[in-house]
Formats: C-alpha cells, sequence, structure tokens
C-alpha cells in the first residue's frame, strides 16, 4: 500500500490507509482467535454480541460476527495495541480513541454473489450516534489483492447526501450500482489491496462494498469501529439507551488512546 498512504486523507476522500502495524505473531493468533470464534469456541467464556453465519452454514458465503473481541484474548490484544490507538488518534486528529463495537468480516472463496457485502455507508446503521467523530478502522489480516474482495471507497462519498436503497446486506450489488450510476455521475473507486498487517480507515459517511473472494484463501478483515470525542449521542429511545449503555464497561469497549 507504500504509495496510497499519502494520497488520500479522512476529510477530503473519506478514507485513508496506515502502514502496517502488527506482527506476523498478532496476525497469527489473531486469525486463530477469529477462527475458533467462527467456530463457536469462546475461550473467554463471552458469546459475541450477534453472529450472521453458524458452522454448517454455506461456506462459500461472507461470514460475520460482531464484537468478537469480546470471546478471544488475542483479538482483544489486537485491536487494543497501542500503537494502534496511537496511529488512529494521529488519522482522525483526536484526543481520544474508545473502540465501541467491532466485527470479523471474513470471507473464504465466493460462490455467486455470497461474498458481496452491498454498498452503504457505517451512520446508517448507528441512528444513536452522530455522524461526526465516528470511524472505521478495517486491519487486514490476510494480504488483500484485487481478486480477494477488497473493500472499495468511494472517493469524496463522505461529503454526499444519504443514497436511498443502499445496504451492507444486499449482495445484488449490479442493482445498487443502478441507483448510484443514476444519482452520482462520477465516481471514483478505491479499492484497499493491503498486505497482512496494514490497515484503512474510513469516516462514518464514507460509501464502501466489496465483491466475493476469487482467491483459494479466505479474505479476513478485523473491522474496528471507535470513536473520538468529538462523538455524540443523538436522541435515543430506551432500547438503544440500554445498548450504547456498553460504552460504559471498559471490558466491552475500551479506550486505546488517550492524550495526556
Ligand atoms: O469487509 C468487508 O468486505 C466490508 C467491511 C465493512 O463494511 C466495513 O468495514 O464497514
Amino acid at each position: 500500500m507504500k504509495g496510497n498512504q499519502s494520497i488520500y486523507n479522512l476529510k477530503n476522500n473519506g478514507f485513508c490507509f496506515l502502514p502496517r502495524i502488527f506482527s506476523d505473531l498478532d496476525i497469527q493468533k489473531s486469525r486463530k482467535g477469529l477462527w475458533h470464534v467462527i467456530n463457536n469456541k469462546y475461550e473467554t467464556g463471552r458469546q459475541p454480541e450477534n453472529r450472521f453465519w453458524d458452522p454448517g452454514d454455506d461456506p462459500y458465503s461472507i461470514i460475520k460476527i460482531d464484537k468478537p473481541h469480546l470471546c478471544n484474548q488475542s483479538v482483544w490484544d489486537l485491536i487494543t495495541n497501542k500503537t494502534f490507538g496511537k496511529l488512529l488518534a494521529k488519522a482522525t486528529k483526536a484526543d481520544s480513541i474508545q473502540i465501541w463495537h467491532s466485527q470479523v468480516v471474513w470471507k473464504p472463496q465466493s460462490k455467486n454473489e455470497k461474498g458481496n457485502a452491498g454498498w452503504h455507508r457505517d451512520s446508517q446503521y448507528w441512528p444513536f450516534w452522530s455522524r461526526r467523530g465516528l470511524y472505521t478502522a478495517w486491519i487486514a489480516l490476510s494480504n488483500v489483492t484485487a481478486r480477494s474482495g477488497p473493500v472499495r471507497f468511494i472517493s469524496g462519498s463522505n461529503h454526499w447526501d444519504d443514497i436511498k436503497g443502499m445496504d451492507f446486506f444486499n449482495q445484488n450489488i449490479i442493482s445498487q450500482e443502478k441507483v448510484l450510476n443514476k444519482t452520482k455521475k462520477k465516481q471514483k473507486i478505491v479499492s484497499a489491496m493491503l498486505k497482512m498487517g496494514e490497515a484503512s480507515i474510513h469516516s462514518s459517511t464514507t460509501y464502501h462494498s466489496s465483491l466475493g473472494n476469487e482467491e483459494k484463501n479466505p479474505r479476513i478483515g478485523m473491522v474496528v469501529h471507535f470513536r473520538t470525542e468529538k462523538a455524540r449521542i443523538m436522541k435515543i429511545d430506551r432500547s438503544e439507551r440500554n445498548y450504547l449503555d456498553q460504552i460504559k464497561d471498559p471490558t466491552i469497549a475500551p479506550i486505546i488512546y488517550k492524550k495526556i
């Protein structure tokens, strides 16, 4: 990802790339940890928040599990890495970084549309958060190539109005792109081809998606949703309030950087 590190920035493009942060050992341990979580083995005794795939389900389909960092120490250690926290703070010009959510998106070799993640912006799923101060870091736990279904960002889409019909869970990307092309004539799409241990960051309003993995080896992303001190809680109902109460618990929502 070398040359690209300085080309893109969060403010103008809505995404940026970080240099390699994690060691081979970090990667190996967290890949193993995530594989355990995928297979219902929860080393810490804690369950993930949500599972969208279970053993026995289609082995060619995208595997998404929410908050795997609760279930496995190596996954927890990966995302709470101090250097990672510092780099997130530097990229977002923030004084504090709190992880409030995570997911593993593990993409085995895909068949049909089953490996697709539809176009969306993360903020559409988070009505309880302001759009400001909310970001996602995507850590590559495998080498991500053009053929393995990289995350693709639309440059500058962080400044767009909402577009109806976009959704992570809609795997019919062709139909979504018809809508996108009608709404926005010009789009610059940038694929995040990351080496193992590198990461990207995107803002909560950046449109992104990914296509299937045409390679034999899985494409593995550890997705870290974080907030800075600029994030605000919106007017919310009781169930959303209960959900967000988790941010008061450092064993669920660790603060990984604080300026001193
Ligand atoms: O890993 C993917 O393909 C999609 C990830 C995603 O939607 C995200 O990082 O917000």
